[in-house]
């Protein structure tokens, strides 16, 4: 391509980021743009898929119907939202089945959030609250990303999240006002998740190589840090409302800034856990690999019988 032509359509890009147009797949896009979203879209992904297995593992133990239906809705909208973040992916250039192959290989991050286990009902509590909390305050700004297909998804799973949210923060809020054990096991969760749902959002800004060309590509419109305090700063009256303890010595609310502060994240433990060395890193890669060789024979089945149908349509 000549020099002046790749500069046009640069130019073209930029206007329409500068005057939040959207950018759509058949657009012209800058080479970085499409990988920067492609990594994005495609770890967001896995953590949706990955994000239903320690949910899961609770659907068979959950107190009551009410809450084995509503648990069973959540995490089978998890699966939807991945299958609408592949279809994002795929409208980008990227092969699902490899992207796919990258999270059995190891390959592809996720979100450190869903490498620690699930010990007790009240972590179902604790992640619908804590865990879709905090993705709802990452993707309720994903709604205005620059890219269109990636913006328009997210409305929708953000619509759903925030009926994860409400049914985690109800589980909790009749935990800690039944009885002392089943409030003890609802502290003892925010205890778990609450360092690690604070890692959700990512690295300290300083740290965060791809933060500045995502504002500037207004693929992200909040950095890492501005999201983490707005999270504590919805979340700590929430915890103080059904007398709840934040696990976090130094949290004070600074009266000038009108903002918490807070203790200091263990980044080893995070960068450990993003490395593969977390908890449940293993077993978490393992559920998926075996999901889909044990599910090979449903897509086998399902193209024989497509070929099949052709088959008789031409004859
Ligand atoms: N875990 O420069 P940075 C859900 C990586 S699921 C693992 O700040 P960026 C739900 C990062 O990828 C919620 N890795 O990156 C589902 C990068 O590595 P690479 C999932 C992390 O992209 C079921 C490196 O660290 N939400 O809602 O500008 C049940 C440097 O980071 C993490 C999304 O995926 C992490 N926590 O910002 C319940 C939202 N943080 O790629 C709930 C979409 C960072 O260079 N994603 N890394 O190898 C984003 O908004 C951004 O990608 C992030 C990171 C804020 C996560």
């Amino acid at each position: 391509m000549k020099e002046s032509n790749l500069e046009a359509l640069q130019a073209a890009f930029q206007a329409k980021i500068d005057k939040d147009i959207r950018i759509e797949p058949k657009d012209w896009m800058p080479e970085e743009y499409r990988k920067t979203l492609i990594r994005q879209i495609s770890q967001h992904a896995h953590s949706e898929i990955v994000g239903m297995l320690p949910e899961g593992n609770w659907i068979t133990r959950a107190p009551n119907l009410r809450r084995k239906a509503v648990l069973l809705a959540k995490v089978q909208d998890e699966a939807g939202h991945g299958l609408y973040l592949y279809s994002a992916v795929e409208t980008l250039g990227a092969d699902r089945e490899a992207t796919i192959d990258d999270l059995h290989s190891g390959k592809a991050k996720y979100s450190s959030i869903f490498n620690y286990p699930t010990l007790s009902w009240a972590d179902m509590g604790a992640i619908g609250w804590l865990v879709d909390g905090a993705a709802i305050m990452n993707q309720v700004p994903l709604c205005r990303c620059s890219y269109g297909p990636y913006a328009r998804a997210m409305v929708r799973v953000c619509k759903e999240e925030s009926f994860h949210q409400r049914q985690g923060f109800e589980i909790m809020t009749t935990l800690a006002n039944g009885t002392p054990v089943q409030k003890a096991l609802a502290q003892d969760a925010l205890n778990r998740f609450w360092w690690p749902a604070l890692m959700m959002f990512g690295p300290n800004d300083s740290d965060s190589p791809h933060s500045q060309q995502s504002m500037d590509w207004k693929i992200k419109r909040f950095s890492n840090d501005e999201l983490r305090q707005t999270f504590v700063d919805v979340t700590v009256p929430q915890a103080e409302m059904i007398g709840l303890t934040i696990p976090d010595p130094d949290l004070k609310f600074n009266e000038e800034t009108g903002h918490y502060e807070f203790g200091a994240i263990n980044w080893d433990e995070f960068w450990e856990v993003v490395k593969g060395n977390g908890p449940c890193n293993a077993d978490r890669v393992a559920a998926r690999r075996n999901a889909k060789e044990n599910g090979m024979w449903v897509r086998e089945a399902a193209l024989a019988h497509e070929e099949k149908r052709k088959a008789k349509q031409a004859s």
